[in-house]
């Protein structure tokens, strides 16, 4: 008998054409990319009507390996071409998965201003505090004191937290999750793709290669760990002093709020000017 993960690696993944993949062993965008998968596939979504988009760096490899409509863009670019695709086929769910350096370094400006507009996207975020894929450069979220390759004495800027910008920038939904914490992460990102609206949801993960390696978490376990030990759950945290908190971070839905969609307002412009030309 096929069990229910082989069932879905047929059907949702280009393993007999793309495969093997890129990322290295132990590496949690695998997790993440189940966790779409599953969260999708409950859904009951055809695959023809999901795109999924992505920029440059591991996290942006994603496309590749699945059965969808794809894109795999530019560096720090990705929400725009997914702002593109949505306003011309805005039937279509439009997933973009991006980097903590695609989405917050180099796409800063994109992402809160997609966050502002409200556009109706799902935002799922792989912060796994540094550019993986060049080599271990320290990015936007980086800690203050760790070591990369572009911070050997230590890093002496602060890291900001990305849901928080995604919230007060106006994302609908915003939630944080890891990728220790599994069901919860398929919950989580089944949420933001049914929400309405520019939802996001940040996967604090494990890149113990270029982080964890110069972090004493040389090895996925060891990092996992400190998952574990360092997620909070925002109900949990509600109760729990300033001092308690002190070096966590809480995860579960953080923002969910009802706002006019822009998708939806664009659409309306569409439709008065296509009927005031007919008058015309
Ligand atoms: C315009 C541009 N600048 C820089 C690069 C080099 N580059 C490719 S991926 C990347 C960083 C990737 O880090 P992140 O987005 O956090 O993704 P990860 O690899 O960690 O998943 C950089 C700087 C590029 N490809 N294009």
């Amino acid at each position: 008998m096929v069990d229910k993960g082989t069932k879905l690696i047929h059907k949702y993944l280009r393993h007999d054409k793309k495969f093997p993949h890129v990322w290295c062993p132990g590496c949690g965008n695998g997790i993440v990319l189940g966790a779409l998968i599953r969260a999708i596939d409950s859904l009951g979504l055809s695959k023809d009507d999901i795109v999924l988009a992505s920029g440059i760096g591991c996290s942006g490899r994603m496309p590749v390996y699945v059965d969808f409509n794809t894109l795999h863009t530019t560096h720090g670019r990705t929400l725009t071409f997914a702002t593109g695709i949505k306003l011309v086929k805005p039937h279509l769910k439009v997933i973009a998965i991006m980097g903590d350096g695609d989405s917050t370094a180099i796409g800063g400006n994109h992402f809160i201003h997609a966050a502002r507009r409200n556009l109706d996207l799902t935002a799922v975020i792989i912060n796994n505090m540094i550019y993986g894929m060049t080599g271990g450069q320290h990015s936007p979220t980086t800690p203050y004191g760790a070591f990369t390759t572009t911070s050997s004495f230590g890093h002496i800027e602060h890291d900001f937290s990305i849901s928080e910008l995604a919230a007060c920038a106006g994302a609908s939904f915003v939630a944080r999750g890891t990728v220790y914490h599994v069901e919860s992460l398929d919950k989580l990102i089944r949420k933001a793709i049914e929400k309405v609206g520019f939802s996001v949801v940040e996967v604090i993960s494990n890149c113990h290669i270029q982080y964890g390696k110069r972090n004493k978490m040389k090895d996925p376990v060891t990092m996992m760990k400190w998952l574990k030990e360092h997620a909070v759950p925002v109900e949990k945290a509600l109760q729990m002093s300033k001092e308690d908190m002190e070096g966590k971070f809480t995860i579960g839905v953080l923002q969910d709020v009802e706002k006019p969609v822009y998708t939806e307002e664009y659409e309306k412009i569409r439709k008065q000017a296509l009927s005031s030309k007919k008058r015309k």
